[in-house]
């Protein structure tokens, strides 16, 4: 008990999914097709073949999911909306059904005594609207905002946390630059107007969110923590670029009302031939937030682009802006990241020296690990390797607000094992086991570790 981080009264413990990831019900009760049902269902995009059409099924056992939540002793609980499960086509007809389903899971959690904490794009965006442009078009964060009033008007009583959008660098540039994830584009302009247009759609739900009172608004950005592979001149500049791509892209226009200094260096004439910025973006973009959600996993080693052709040996993931290396000599999750908890104190500590005080109250949205789970003889899922990263990542969080970073609360990723977008079923990120075949909740004795650690706060 005595190695339980400590966190101050009043701090928030959540636990966190979405939508496509959890629900299944793809086609049910009037909700339209999302560009991850296209991809999922495009031959060779995801690992087996997988798809979200039953994923958890939570669409049906969401009784049994908050009861998990409630036993475990949550104060919050934060989901994802469908927007094509509100908007089926992306602008027009409202689905009541859809909604009646939020409804229903929003009284679910406040029966429990779990405040619900709502992300309104986790990603699935309607098909009928990524046909007309995506996210490449202005006009789709315009429909953006429609749907978010509707959300707000039917949620907003209840829902006091509101996060307009998850982790934009995964839409732009997984979506519309590397292609790993929905629609699956490779452009590189396209993915530059994707990234503004999440921003502007993000200023519009903030204005519809504060039009219709809720208590508290804010974004998840999957801020990284960029590490040079070496001390050379051309590894740092790599990880300027890709700070400039994972993280300045959106700290910047959304905490100092400005586009990235080095964004020239970085996208070249990608970005000075660009037209889709207007007058008033940048206020529209930068209104003041309640709180800055940041998901955090793992650090990225950068190097140089031409380290690509130099040694493809070490290379583990690339981008036409730097190249991505494996670090040795730490563990590795199932999901091969690196677990090195003080870069998530770093992190923190860094963004709070950047920023002062226009730096908002963090809540950590999303954290924590997929590992290769083994049910035992006994039944159970003994993940030692998921609670110490947990722990770790804990009293690494402590350490920054010791630090004087303002973090009101922590969210661990995920309740359930879940899909995994392209990497399918395979990666298991839950404290809840789920048995596909027979949709069998089990807690593993991470859940367990979770709720001693925030009961000891409390006790
Ligand atoms: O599963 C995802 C989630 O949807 C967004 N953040 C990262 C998680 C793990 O990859």
């Amino acid at each position: 008990m005595s190695d339980f981080p400590r966190f101050p009264a009043g701090f928030v413990f959540g636990a966190a999914t979405a939508s496509y990831q959890i629900e299944g019900a793809a086609a049910e009760d009037g909700r339209g097709p999302s560009i991850w049902d296209t991809y999922s269902h495009t031959p060779g995009r995801t690992a087996n073949g997988d798809t979200g059409d039953v994923a958890c099924d939570h669409y049906h056992r969401y009784p049994e999911d908050v009861a998990l939540l409630r036993e475990l002793g949550v104060d919050s609980y934060r989901f994802s909306i469908a927007w094509p499960r509100i908007v089926p086509d992306g602008s027009g007809t409202v689905n009541a059904k859809g909604l009646d389903f939020y409804d229903r899971l929003v009284d679910e959690l406040l029966a429990a005594g779990i405040e619900p904490a709502a992300t309104l794009y986790h990603w699935d965006l309607p098909q009928a609207l990524e046909d007309r442009g995506g996210w490449r078009v202005r006009e789709t964060a315009e429909r953006f905002a429609e749907y978010t009033a509707v959300a707000a008007e039917r949620l907003g009583d209840r829902v006091p946390r509101w996060i307009t959008l998850n982790e934009p660098w995964c839409s732009a540039f997984l979506g519309y630059s590397v292609g790993r994830h929905a629609p699956g584009a490779r452009e590189g302009r396209g993915a530059l107007a994707a990234a503004h247009h999440l921003l502007v759609g993000h200023g519009l739900a903030v204005r519809e969110l504060r039009a219709a009172g809720v208590r508290e608004v804010g974004i998840t950005l999957n801020l990284d923590r960029n590490l040079p592979a070496s001390g050379s001149d051309a590894d740092r500049a790599a990880v300027l670029r890709a700070d400039t791509q994972h993280n300045l892209v959106w700290t910047e226009p959304l905490l100092a009302g400005r586009y990235p200094a080095s964004e020239e260096e970085t996208w070249g004439e990608l970005i000075t031939g660009q037209d889709f910025r207007r007058d008033g973006d940048l206020e529209l973009i930068g209104q003041p937030l309640d709180f800055l959600g940041i998901n955090y996993y793992r650090p990225i080693v950068v190097a140089d682009a031409p380290y690509r052709e130099a040694d493809p040996a070490r290379r583990v993931a690339t981008d036409n802006r730097y190249a991505e290396v494996r670090l040795e000599g730490v563990r590795h999750t199932a999901m091969n990241w690196p677990v090195v908890p003080e870069t998530f104190t770093d992190l923190l500590v860094d963004l709070k020296e950047r920023y002062g005080d226009a730096l908002p109250p963090v809540h950590i949205t999303e954290n924590g690990s997929a590992e290769a789970d083994e049910v035992g003889a006994d039944g159970a899922v003994h993940d030692a390797e998921r609670v110490a990263y947990l722990r770790d990542h804990l009293t690494a969080l402590r350490a920054a607000m010791d630090a004087g970073v303002d973090v009101r609360g922590y969210y661990v990723w995920s309740l359930l094992d879940n899909f995994e977008w392209a990497l399918g079923y395979d990666k298991r990120f839950g404290i809840v086991r789920v048995d596909y075949a027979t949709q069998r909740r089990t807690p593993k004795d991470s859940y367990r570790w979770y709720r001693a650690m925030i009961a000891a706060q409390r006790g």
